[in-house]
């Protein structure tokens, strides 16, 4: 017996990753695998570990009588059909991918290895950007132990940020650039600009104080799912890379107490989803190659930050943004409210 668990956008570069998530981990019981998408899907078939699984057209009906639906679509499609989805008794857990409901203050957004506990807290669960998860699963740790006064991050964003379409606009413009030996000009539609061979300082819209979303996201994420003050400073820089895969991020955090660089390696080792990685003598630090496919996001550069003094730490986070800053993180909440029994409500047929 398990659970019917539903994935929305299946053929999206999110909805694939959460399949063998599911299925790798095996923590989460289902017993039925549903997956709904566009006409355009409907009907093709993928063998999974629960069996084959053709695609269906997506109804807010049969969504309901699932008993947890992740939303791997957009975010105009979750405004229109993630409360839906939830309300009511008999509706189903909804954990949203989408930037829909992060900001709404009764609306959980949740890091399992930070605030799980908040998953009890209603039906709707937003999930948060990948670039804010990634970062976190060092900052926290670091946090708790040494308190923070500011944080400033600076990211290198892969392609797959922007999805499967930004994925393919990449290889194919490398192509082309390389076919052409260079020079040529390249279109462009998923990214402001030309991505191969460049970097573009612009990952969404620009807001009214010259950051661009993406960057303010940082901010309004970290201190929600953290708990922080609106006091505590924390800025980003987002920058689009040419890679495929795997976001990776500079922080800069000062701290309340003096840091031991040695004891903040330590708790890094110790922290759920890090993976230590540095040993810059050996040429061994976080990197989106060495990143991708990987649960734990790889941290490294780990020093005392010369610009902060004592009180300053300074180190480089490279994660999986399909896994850890997407798909894994949201299938991490349903196992958190397997666990807490938030799962087992009129809808669940475990
Ligand atoms: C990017 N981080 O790299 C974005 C993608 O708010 O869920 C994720 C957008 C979001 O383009």
């Amino acid at each position: 017996m398990g659970y019917t668990v539903a994935i929305v956008g299946g053929s999206g570069a999110v909805g694939k990753e959460i399949i063998p998530c599911l299925e790798n981990r095996g923590i989460l019981p289902v017993s039925r695998l549903r997956i709904f998408g566009s006409s355009r899907s409907a009907g093709r078939k993928i063998q999974t570990k629960f069996g084959e699984i053709e695609f269906e057209i997506f109804s807010i009906e049969a969504a309901r009588a699932c008993d947890v639906v992740f939303l791997a679509v957009s975010g105009d499609f979750s405004k229109e059909n993630a409360e839906k989805i939830c309300s009511g008794e008999d509706g189903a857990i909804v954990i949203d991918n989408s930037s829909a409901f992060r900001y709404q203050p009764e609306i959980p957004l949740v890091v399992p290895e930070i605030n799980g506990e908040e998953t009890k807290k209603g039906k709707l669960i937003a999930n948060p950007n990948c670039t804010t998860a990634i970062g976190l699963m060092a900052i926290y740790p670091l946090l708790q132990h040494y308190g923070v006064k500011r944080i400033i991050m600076s990211t290198y964003q892969a392609a797959s940020g922007a999805g499967q379409p930004g994925m393919d606009e990449l290889l194919e413009g490398t192509k082309k650039y390389l076919e052409g030996g260079g020079g040529q000009k390249l279109e462009h539609e998923v990214f402001a600009h030309p991505l191969p061979f460049n970097v573009i300082p612009h990952i969404d819209k620009f807001q009214e104080n010259g950051y661009t979303k993406e960057e303010m996201k940082v901010t309004w994420e970290c201190r929600k799912i953290c708990g922080l003050s609106d006091e505590i400073p924390i800025s980003c820089t987002a920058v689009r890379i040419p890679t495929l895969r795997a976001h990776s991020e500079s922080i800069v955090m000062e701290t309340e107490k003096a840091v031991n660089v040695k004891e903040a390696r330590s708790i890094l080792e110790k922290a759920d989803g890090v993976e230590v990685v540095d040993e810059p003598e050996k040429s061994l630090y976080p990197m989106p190659l060495t990143a991708t496919g990987k649960y734990d996001v790889e941290v490294g550069r780990i020093r005392k930050s010369i610009a902060f003094g004592d009180n300053g730490l300074e180190f480089f986070v490279s994660g999986d943004q399909l896994l850890r800053g997407a798909a894994l993180n949201a299938v991490l909440i349903a196992e958190e409210m397997h666990k807490n029994g938030s799962l087992s409500t009129d809808s669940s047929n475990v």
